[in-house]
């Protein structure tokens, strides 16, 4: 079988965004490679790239706060002058997405087509900034057969029983994204779609590039057979492609530091001998739900989709704004009622004709999201404005539009 490309849908509309007076700090984040907070994008187009969703269950909490902080990190971008190249992918043929498909007894495409439309209405319903370039692994085929014909260049490329494998030794700097010691790589391996224990690979770690065509999958026709492209490679052809080799900032969730970024890292050095692949690699922590983390895998999910039929979009960012992106933290079902509370809070204080002096909220509010996105910290100074408006008052007319574009511009709230 050879399988028809699916991708229909090619993005979703981006919100507007509304300039504020003055321009924004440069913004720093935490580097999972250096173990430090660094400054981020030194040229005029920031470039980003956030791993995305693979399209066999609806987009969960997890999912939307961890879009939500890459969406922060474009917002912070482009207050402070920058454009912004944004490129995300959809893992839209995967082991795990044929596998939920056959346990459906319905067609992988459909599932990911039904899928990626859900996440279309839910990214546009939370204001998160749509990708420059959205591109499913289907599409990317004969960029991934390009990126595994350079590996096989570099001499980093075996073939193990027709499969081919990516030599994770041919880059000396193999390690240096996740610093992890060997046992804890091999137990990650095994659990997040690697096959170490698997016989006759050169290093356990090594992970595969192409699979050879099993009966009942899916595949397409490639100068190494008939196959389907690995889950890192995938990755790593789309940003190449899209970004180029040393983009600003790799981004995804903190599950995805060992193997994904990892290896990515090492199979973007070694294909294009450059370095560093991305200057920065960020990472979101896990939202967990009923004391585990959030996962397909586990079953407890929160959809987004669920969420929204009852209450505010906004609601929701701001429940997911009210936590630190680098914290793993678990939902509570009152964390709605939270953002629910602040929305109506805010909503009221920029009702009124004037207000208290905003200027100052602006500048921190900048200076909080600059500084490693701090959101909590962010929303609690528009808290204390609201707050200000609520007991006190205020006799400038400019406050509650300032106020009321910058929640908008700045953390995609819209009042
Ligand atoms: N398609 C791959 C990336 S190439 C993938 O990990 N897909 S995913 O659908 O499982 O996850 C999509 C994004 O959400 C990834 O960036 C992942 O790191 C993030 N993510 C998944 N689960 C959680 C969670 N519980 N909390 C926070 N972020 C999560
Ligand atoms: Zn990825």
């Amino acid at each position: 079988m050879v399988a028809a490309n699916l991708s229909s849908v090619r993005t979703w509309p981006s919100p507007s965004i509304p300039t504020l007076p003055g321009s924004g700090a440069a913004l720093s984040l935490f580097d999972t490679a250096s173990g430090e907070v660094r400054p981020t994008a030194p040229g005029a187009t920031a470039t980003l790239y956030v791993c995305g969703i693979t399209p066999y269950d609806s987009t969960h909490l997890g999912h939307a706060a961890t879009y939500t902080a890459f969406d922060l990190v474009q917002r912070v971008w482009l207050d402070a002058g920058h454009r912004v190249t944004y490129v995300q992918n959809i893992t839209d043929v995967d082991d795990p997405l044929l596998e939920r498909a056959a346990a459906n007894g319905e067609d992988w495409q459909e599932l990911a087509a039904r899928e990626i439309a859900r996440f279309v209405d839910d990214m546009t319903e939370l204001r998160l900034r749509a990708p420059d370039e959205w591109v499913g692994v289907v599409e990317s085929i004969p960029h991934v057969v390009r990126a595994i014909e350079a590996l096989q260049q570099a001499g980093a490329v075996y073939d193990l029983d027709g499969d081919l494998y990516f030599d994770v030794m041919a880059d000396r700097r193999f390690g240096s994204v996740a610093n992890l010691d060997l046992d804890t790589m091999l137990a990650l391996s095994a659990a997040r779609g690697g096959d170490p224990d698997r016989p006759g690979k050169r290093h356990p770690l090594d992970a595969i590039l192409w699979r050879a065509a099993r009966p009942g999958e899916p595949h397409w026709p490639s100068p190494f057979g008939e196959g389907r492209p690995g889950w890192h490679i995938e990755c790593v052809a789309i940003a190449v492609d899209d970004l180029g080799m040393t983009f600003d900032v790799q981004g995804g969730g903190r599950d995805l530091v060992f193997p994904h970024h990892e290896v990515g890292a090492s199979q973007g050095q070694v294909m294009t001998g450059q370095w560093p692949y991305a200057r920065l690699y960020c990472h979101a922590g896990m939202v967990g739900y009923q004391g585990e983390k959030m996962s397909k895998s586990r079953g407890n999910l929160v959809f987004v989709s669920d969420l929204r039929g009852d209450h505010d979009a906004m609601a929701v960012r701001l429940a997911l704004l009210a936590h630190h992106y680098r914290e793993d933290w678990e939902w509570h079902d009152d964390e709605l009622a939270g953002g629910q509370r602040r929305l109506d809070a805010w909503r009221a204080a920029v009702s009124w004709p004037t207000g208290p002096p905003a200027g100052a909220v602006l500048d921190e509010v900048r200076a909080r999201l600059a500084n490693d996105l701090d959101a909590p910290g962010a929303l609690r100074v528009i808290d204390r404005w609201a707050e200000e408006q609520r007991v006190r008052g205020g006799e400038d007319p400019s406050a509650p539009g300032l106020v009321s574009r910058l929640s908008d511009a700045l953390l995609g709230v819209a009042l």
